[in-house]
């Protein structure tokens, strides 16, 4: 039994302005070559299709034919995660199931598996999707004592009741999806909101006894253990996860053996980070490799330059964050101080104090203009003349 584990798609999401639904386009491309390709027969999607609960247009438009083109090659498995809203991707999921597309979103079906069945190895795949503990405690709870509202305590109730449907009647060979943080996880910093609702980590101990365990939320891809994985996301999302390849996990299950392997997800545009002055980025050959990545530069220049982004852009149209040396800040003047100044001299004051360098000669003069300006009061106003009102016009004219 061959299974392709991913999540964290975000479709629609753009990175620092940039707009990304080609690049996700593409990686959808290469996910269903791939299935088609290893003879895949079940695709785990863990959450986080969507970047948002209402999504682009062309967010669904990527979706529904990713979908269509999966269930071709293999049975696909899809759970929502905290960035999708469960209702509205679990829309139709009932006519879905008949063309082998199974979207898991709501609670109710927690306890009910997806049944693999390759001829050799039977494999129930059961799939949680993202718990919000406000929500789901009251209904996960069993009556007398009520949860608590954490994601832990909503998440081990959940996967007991998936232990209780085992005990009964299973397949020889089980496999969880879940959407969560689990302990020993490393973050990044595009989950965004990876520990909203109080405690932010669920215990990896009730992962135990799973032949495989699909997560999604986390989006570096990460093994808490051989067969206990974050696929990650395929695509990068923050510079945090600059220089780390991105992959999907190939589980093959054969009996009760289990092997994981990890399949590089293709990336057209890598991340890089570089610290120099404006004057080197622009012209040293050194940088020249970096001219299709998506780049955070640190400028070293004080004064920060003119137009430096403007100008980076020119030979690196894929700058994406730019941050500047800051500048260490003495003691606010006081009152009295500023009283005894001039304007220009605030001015300038200030303009040394926010970026650590004097205002050259153009600049002053800039300054002094303004002042003089707004010195000499309001701007006279121009008398324009009696305007019509569309009445008048109305009545003069022939309008039929
Ligand atoms: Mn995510």
């Amino acid at each position: 039994m061959r299974l392709l584990h991913t999540s964290d798609w975000h479709l629609g999401r753009s990175f620092h302005g940039f707009d990304r639904v080609d690049a996700q386009r593409a990686f959808l491309d290469h996910l269903v070559d791939l299935v088609r390709d290893e003879r895949v027969d079940a695709v785990l999607v863990a959450g986080d299709v969507y970047d948002r609960a209402i999504p682009s247009l062309e967010a669904v438009e990527l979706l529904e034919d990713g979908l269509a083109r999966l269930s071709r090659h293999a049975t696909v498995i899809v759970s929502s995660g905290n960035h999708d809203s469960a209702r509205r991707l679990g829309f139709a999921s009932p006519l879905l199931e008949r063309a082998n597309v199974h979207l898991r979103t709501r609670l109710d079906g927690i306890d009910r598996p997806i049944t693999l069945d390759d001829g050799r190895d039977r494999v129930d795949v059961y799939a949680i999707p993202f718990l919000e503990p406000f929500t789901t405690a009251a209904h996960l709870g069993s009556g007398e004592s009520p949860l608590e509202r954490s994601h832990a305590s909503v998440l081990s109730a959940a996967v007991d009741r998936v232990r209780g449907h085992r005990a009964g009647a299973g397949a020889p060979r089980a496999v969880l999806m879940a959407h969560a943080w689990f302990t020993g996880g490393v973050a990044s910093d595009s989950e965004v909101d990876i520990s909203v609702g109080g405690i932010g980590q669920a215990s990896a101990a009730m992962l135990d006894g799973f032949d495989y365990v699909a997560l999604g939320h986390l989006h570096t891809p990460q093994a808490l253990d051989d067969h206990v994985r974050y696929s990650g996301s395929p695509l990068h999302y923050s510079f945090s996860e600059a220089g780390r390849a991105k992959h999907s996990c190939l589980v093959e299950i054969t009996g009760d053996r289990v092997r994981v392997t990890e399949v590089p997800v293709p990336t057209e545009r890598p991340l890089h980070e570089v610290r120099d002055s404006l004057e080197a980025l622009l012209t040293s050959s050194a940088y020249e490799q970096f001219r299709g990545s998506f780049l955070r530069v640190h400028l070293t220049d004080v004064p920060v330059p003119q137009q430096a982004m403007h100008r980076l852009r020119e030979r690196f149209p894929f700058v994406a964050d730019l941050q500047t040396v800051r500048v260490e800040r003495g003691d606010a003047p006081s009152v009295d101080t500023l009283h005894r100044l001039g304007e220009l001299d605030v001015c300038r004051m200030f303009l040394r104090d926010v970026r650590g360098a004097d205002a050259d000669p153009w600049e002053t003069a800039q300054l002094q203009q303004a002042i003089d300006l707004a010195r000499r009061g309001p701007l006279a106003t121009v008398d324009a003349g009696p305007v019509a009102c569309d009445d008048d016009e109305a009545d003069a004219g022939d309008v039929g």
